[in-house]
């Protein structure tokens, strides 16, 4: 398919509508869209629910939603790649408390409650607490960064997502200096989210970082994506984006923070030691059991790309693993 599009993002997104960047551009989103979902379209529900146009689903009204879009943060580009379309970004998603077909998380995380939340910290910190999420976002500034994510499936995008470094949350949540790793747990809702009732996974998801790669500044507490508040599928209302890791270390949707001292357990290596690791850095050089990670599908170009070592962060990230 041949695209009528610049082949590199470099506006500061701050300064142009979200809208016209990112919404509007019809002909060329729904053209995407085909050629990325093919048939997937097939098992989903009703007709307006699979709209290509429109990803975003139903959020709550919350006093936050004035903060979009944040100032656009240049530091964090991906001058080598073209910014995903939204509505692909939106269409294609990993969110398994929902359902594993990527194109119908949208629709099942429709109904999903996410107004009130509320998140708890608590192990190795001075003082444990809970903050609900209008509280938390007032706290620090958001941001916006455009960041790579490549998922362990082979696939990958490029997406501007909105929040603030984790390594200032850590440090509002004081932990103690026998904290050595932080582990991060989603909801769990049966009720609500169908995968967790049809799925026998070890709900609720989980997973961790070690404290020095929780505090690299590319750790990212992301409330946003597109200048807009997350929308469900892309784990609504906070979730946290790790971008030299496979996309599987970015937890969504968390509702409690733990600082611990041993190296936690996590969702997938529990499920898969052999195919995931705690570390799950992107790494070319090492194949999946299944398949080799040396190239990625970006799914907004839909070209085959070389993938790169810490997912193209080395220069951020390469000293922690020497
Ligand atoms: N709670 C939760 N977080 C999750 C997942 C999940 O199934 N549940 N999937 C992960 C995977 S495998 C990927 S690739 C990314 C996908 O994020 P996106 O849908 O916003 O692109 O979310 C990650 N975070
Ligand atoms: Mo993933």
């Amino acid at each position: 398919m041949k695209l009528s599009r610049a082949s590199s993002y470099s506006l500061p997104l701050s300064k142009i509508a979200p809208e016209t960047a990112f919404w509007n551009r019809r002909e060329f989103l729904k053209g995407l869209a085909l050629a990325v979902s093919g048939g997937v379209l097939a098992g989903c529900g009703p007709k307006e629910n699979v709209s290509s146009e429109q990803p975003i689903t139903t959020l709550p009204q919350r006093p936050s939603d004035a903060l979009y879009p944040a100032a656009h943060n240049d530091k964090y580009q991906a001058i080598d790649r073209t910014l995903t379309p939204a509505a692909i970004a939106g269409r294609y998603n990993n969110f398994y408390e929902f359902t594993t077909d990527k194109a119908d998380v949208a629709r099942l995380a429709s109904k999903f409650t996410i107004d009130p939340w509320t998140m708890e910290v608590s192990g190795l910190v001075q003082k444990p607490f809970q903050i609900g999420f209008e509280d938390l976002i007032k706290k620090f500034p958001l941001e916006e960064r455009v960041y790579r994510m490549r998922c362990v499936e082979a696939w990958s995008m490029v997406v501007p997502w909105t929040g603030f470094p984790f390594q200032k949350f850590m440090e509002f949540c004081r932990p103690l200096l026998s904290a050595k790793y932080v582990r991060f747990i989603s909801f769990y809702r049966p009720q609500e989210a169908v995968g967790q009732r049809e799925r026998g996974y070890p709900w609720p998801y989980y997973d961790g970082l070690r404290l020095d790669e929780a505090s690299n500044e590319l750790a990212l507490m992301t409330t946003g994506i597109y200048g807009k508040p997350l929308p469900k599928q892309h784990g609504a209302p906070v979730r946290l984006i790790i971008p030299w890791k496979y996309g599987h270390k970015s937890l969504k949707s968390i509702v409690k923070i733990e600082f611990i001292s041993e190296q936690p357990r996590t969702f997938w290596n529990d499920l898969a030691p052999t195919e995931y690791s705690f570390l799950s850095n992107v790494d070319p050089d090492v194949p999946q059991t299944r398949w080799s990670q040396a190239t990625e599908l970006d799914i907004g170009t839909g070209l085959r790309i070389p993938t790169l070592k810490y997912n193209g962060y080395a220069e951020f990230v390469g000293s922690l693993y020497a």
